[in-house]
């Protein structure tokens, strides 16, 4: 009754094993316990959250066609290291994104298809000329999609200056309409949560969107059989399949992932 209260039943010790003991073939039968707290909760959609619905209702009627691949981030992993350094004594937070960005839009210069969008009804497909490549932020009101404006004319250092402001403004959820807009690409880095592979969701008018998986230190043959300690990242495309066929698809993944394994092959192609 009201006032008086129950004390919590007392935790037994662990038991102590005297030999080790087999683990058993299958889990054991524990008679379920009913643990019923509280009441159910029903909430109204609202905010991000309703975008979201709105987005992905209208974008899970487009043919997805998935791609997968695995990029071996070894080389990059030591010049992300030693260009962090230079970048952090100017005060800024230098990730893989800017890499991953970059990348994309030199790989997007040759593949200009993958950086379209088309209408609603797919009757026209408009090649987008800046390459405003979307990132997939986890703000602490949801699922937010701000974009870096012509990535294809900015430099490795501008691209990670535009990120940090563009992170800072999503965990403050001071997004502008100008950053959430106009995108023509998307990449998710849910890498940073974990994960290898997932089914990204294209975020229309787009037609292309990259999800990374974590980057893990794996074993692989080199060219001359040798196991090596490689860092290996997998990464999952989806594009719109009404108006991209795989071998366009698979073409771009290689340019973007042959960058990525060749990071000092960047140079040669950057503006
Ligand atoms: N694998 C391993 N490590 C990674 C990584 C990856 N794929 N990506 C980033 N990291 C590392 C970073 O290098 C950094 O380490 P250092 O301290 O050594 O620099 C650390 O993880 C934290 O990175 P970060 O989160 O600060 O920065 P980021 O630019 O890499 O990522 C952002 C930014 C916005 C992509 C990320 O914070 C995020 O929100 N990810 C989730 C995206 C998401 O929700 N996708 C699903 C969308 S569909 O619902």
């Amino acid at each position: 009754g009201i006032g008086t209260s129950v004390p919590p039943p007392p935790i037994p010790d662990p038991p102590v094993a005297s030999k080790p003991r087999a683990l058993p073939k299958s889990p054991e039968a524990v008679a379920p316990r009913p643990l019923v707290v509280g009441h159910d909760r029903t909430e109204p959609i609202k905010g991000v959250r309703k975008a979201m619905v709105k987005a992905m209702t209208a974008a899970i009627k487009i043919p997805h066609f998935g791609y997968y691949d695995e990029v071996d981030m070894s080389s990059l992993v030591s010049m992300r290291n030693e260009l962090k350094e230079t970048a952090t004594a100017r005060g800024i937070r230098f990730s893989f994104m800017p890499f991953f960005l970059k990348a994309a839009s030199l790989a997007l210069g040759q593949y200009p298809l993958l950086n379209s969008s088309v209408d609603e009804a797919c009757e026209k497909l408009t090649y987008k000329v800046s390459h405003n490549i979307g990132l997939a932020m986890d703000t602490p009101e949801g699922l937010m999609v701000p974009n870096v404006k012509n990535v294809q004319s900015l430099s490795l250092f501008q691209i990670a200056m535009e990120l940090n402001r563009l992170q800072s403004l999503g965990e403050n959820g001071k997004l502008n309409t100008t950053d959430l807009t106009g995108g023509t690409f998307t990449l998710s880095n849910i890498g940073t949560i974990g994960g290898t592979y997932a089914r990204p969701v294209i975020n229309p008018p787009e037609v292309t969107i990259g999800a990374l998986g974590k980057i893990q230190i794996l074993p692989r043959f080199d060219g001359a059989g040798t196991l090596t300690k490689c860092h290996i990242l997998n990464v999952s495309w989806s594009a719109d399949h009404r108006v991209i066929d795989g071998a366009t698809m698979a073409r771009f993944s290689n340019v973007w992932k042959a960058y990525l394994e060749n990071p000092s092959s960047m140079l040669l192609d950057m503006k």
